[in-house]
């Protein structure tokens, strides 16, 4: 089989052979799946080396200028870095919270800096799936940092939450208002939340903000050896992004050191995997030829009230085993 991809090139850091790589991964030809599952394995011991930074928030609440912000400075550290996106719940544009690099302008044009846009949610396997696979092929091209953007609505959360090491969340400060996120338990998925745009008129209300979110926070489990911080900042004035980075440094060294990184891997890897089984099986009973005659008749049945969901379950099941 001829390779598809250079993985001499990946593994130097070749931006182009890169790019090139994922665009293999996320296709949906099945003539290329082969050679994607051959590139993944081939690249598996030059990975796990990075950390993986989650950051989500709101719309508009200055993801993209913090990362712009926190990226620069790690650049100046001499850290190469990688800037995803993982947007499923905009099936048209894709990845559409990319669509602004603008507000990257200075990263997005660095050369130790990889940007890629969300994979489109038609892509087999998932755009989550496919966003895992990504982050692992940046990691063997020598990325350290690895950030995944996403936009805090619906899903999203949770499955960025499950493919990273630090979850970080944004808020805008407003005391006095109901807290973000309380409903949809973002905060208990957060590593740390960061009160964003605390500028001009808004420091003393991003204060109020960040003390609240600091006596919700003591009502959660700790995250194994990790409790979770607040803080506040301004990605536009670059006030207390090194401070950001230094918590995070914190996090890494304590976490490798009592293990709960390496678990916290190692268990994300166990349900990737079991995500992906079940994805297969699905496409297996939906491509079945005996079963894709089947199931419109016995879905239409269900749907007009003549058959329980249960025995429909059943009879499918039946003629697939
Ligand atoms: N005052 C102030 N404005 C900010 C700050 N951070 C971002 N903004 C502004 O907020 C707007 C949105 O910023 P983005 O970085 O694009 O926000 P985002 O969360 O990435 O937005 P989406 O990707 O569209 O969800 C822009 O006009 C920024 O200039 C900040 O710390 N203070
Ligand atoms: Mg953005």
């Amino acid at each position: 089989m001829k390779a598809m991809y250079n993985l001499e090139q990946i593994l130097n850091g070749n931006r182009v052979a890169l790019a090139k790589a994922i665009t293999l991964i996320e296709s949906k030809k099945d003539s290329d799946r082969l050679h994607a599952q051959r590139l993944m394995e081939e690249i598996l011991p030059y990975t796990n080396k990075s950390i993986r930074i989650g950051i989500s928030g709101s719309p508009g609440v200055g993801k993209s200028t913090f990362i712009e912000a926190l990226g620069l400075h790690l650049i100046n550290k001499g850290k190469k870095i990688a800037v995803l996106a993982v947007d499923p719940s905009s099936p048209i544009t894709g990845g559409s919270i990319m669509g602004d690099k603008t507000r990257m302008e200075k990263l997005s044009r660095h050369p130790k800096v990889f940007i890629r846009p969300s994979p489109s949610s038609g892509t087999l396997g998932g755009v989550a799936q496919k966003s895992r696979e990504t982050i692992l092929l940046c990691e063997s091209s020598g990325h350290d940092i690895i950030f995944v953007e996403t936009v805090g609505v619906g899903q999203n959360e949770i499955e960025v939450s499950n493919m990273v090491d630090f979850f970080l969340v944004l808020m805008l400060p407003n005391a006095g208002d109901e807290l973000q996120g309380i409903k949809k338990g973002i905060i208990e998925l957060a590593d740390a939340l960061l009160i964003n745009k605390s500028d001009g008129e808004s420091i003393p209300i991003a204060q109020r903000t960040q003390a609240q979110y600091e006596s919700a926070i003591k009502l959660l489990k700790p995250h194994g050896s990790w409790t979770q911080k607040t803080m506040t900042c301004s990605a536009l004035e670059k006030k207390n992004i090194e401070p950001a980075w230094e918590m995070i440094e914190t996090f890494e060294e304590l976490s490798k050191k009592t293990g709960t990184f390496y678990n916290k891997r190692a268990k994300q890897n166990k349900e990737w995997m079991w995500a992906l089984i079940r994805e297969l099986m699905d496409l297996k009973l939906k491509t079945h030829p005996e079963i894709k005659q089947l199931w419109p008749k016995i879905e239409n049945e269900v749907v007009r009230g003549e058959k329980t969901p249960q025995n429909a379950a059943l009879e499918i099941m039946k003629q697939f085993s």
